[in-house]
């Protein structure tokens, strides 16, 4: 029978008085081991055959509150943002926010053993490391099988962000339980006024396209100067065949549902529209609206509004199916 030696060096004082050596055996089952001690140093043997794939756990002196058999993770028993508790249901997407939480708390609860606040991993991303940074605390019951993490955020820029906190329980095993929140405060629209361009000349954050075409199809889809906002607008031209030019952008998840509006501004030589399409998580369609927006020459502001169940995924495609020109600029869409 193969044995292998261990040799663990003794750190402290509890731990000259060594008297339980136990290691977790194949199938999980904790076996005590034959251990002295010998000039300081605890010695033990162990039978290779009594550990899975050559790897064990060995306990040496558990206090005697350790629950060793736990494989438990501590479970998230309370989430609150700004003091305000939340329903309990993940994952924790808070999707689109006007204005970003500046306390996010979760509680944890472990059945068997305490919590152990050295595990305690919290992590804001992205960072922006020349800002002020976010803050957390720990307080946990007097057993610690329960306790609350406080993660304080700082005023943050705009962007789409998650919040990490994992924590374990003092077990040999070590069970993590980790829970992300995420939030956007990112613009609905991203790059609604069309000023930034990617290298192939595109709008970015934006598709092109027809919706539908003929053989006979010529249109012309492009950012160029011009517009009410900054230097560039999207700048649409029928010229021959059916024309169903589209612009579409899909927005961030608006998790809360709810009614909201798009504010924008066109000109247009022979009329034009914006399309609102909703879709679910399994990509049913929810809504498809085109408000259509009547010939005129001069820049003219437009405002529509419209109303999404929560998790909707939307749609905003502003289009024209005329010939001539049809111009977009400014395009935003915020909370009614
Ligand atoms: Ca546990
Ligand atoms: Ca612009």
């Amino acid at each position: 029978m193969r044995a292998l030696a261990l040799a663990a060096l003794v750190a402290s004082a509890p731990m000259a008085l060594a008297q339980k050596v136990l290691v977790r055996a194949a199938g999980g089952k904790w076996v005590p081991v034959a251990a002295k001690q010998v000039d300081g140093r605890i010695e033990f043997a162990l039978d290779a055959t009594l550990l899975a794939g050559g790897k064990g756990t060995i306990v040496i002196d558990p206090p005697s509150w350790m629950k060793l058999d736990d494989e438990q993770p501590p479970e998230v028993t309370g989430f609150a943002l700004d003091g305000q508790p939340r329903e309990l249901k993940g994952p924790f997407d808070l999707g689109h926010v006007a204005r970003p939480p500046s306390k996010v708390e979760i509680t944890f609860a472990d059945r068997d053993n305490p919590l152990d606040p050295a595990s305690l991993l919290v992590r804001v991303e992205p960072s922006y490391p020349d800002r002020p940074q976010s803050e957390h605390r720990f307080t946990g019951g007097a057993d610690r099988k329960q306790g609350t993490v406080v993660v304080t955020l700082p005023e943050l820029p705009q962007d789409s962000y998650r919040v990490l906190v994992a924590v374990a329980d003092a077990s040999p095993q070590v069970n993590r339980q980790r829970v992300e929140v995420r939030f956007s405060t990112l613009p609905l629209i991203l790059n609604g006024s069309f000023e930034q361009v990617t290298a192939e000349g595109k709008a970015a954050n934006w598709s092109f396209g027809t919706w539908s075409s003929n053989a006979e199809t010529k249109y012309k889809m492009e950012v160029v100067e011009g517009g009410v906002a900054g230097r560039r607008a999207l700048r649409m031209e029928g010229l021959a065949g059916s024309l169903n030019m589209v612009c579409s952008q899909t927005t961030y998840d608006v998790t809360s549902g709810g009614e909201f509006v798009v504010t924008g501004s066109y000109r247009t030589d022979g009329g034009c529209g914006l399309s609102i399409l909703a879709y679910d998580a399994g990509g049913k369609e929810l809504l498809y609206d085109t408000r259509g927006l009547k010939p005129t020459k001069q820049w003219t502001a437009f405002r529509e509004e419209f109303k999404v169940p929560p998790n909707a995924r939307v749609v905003i495609a502003p289009r024209s199916g005329s010939k001539g020109v049809s111009w977009f600029d400014d395009l935003k869409m915020v909370p009614k």
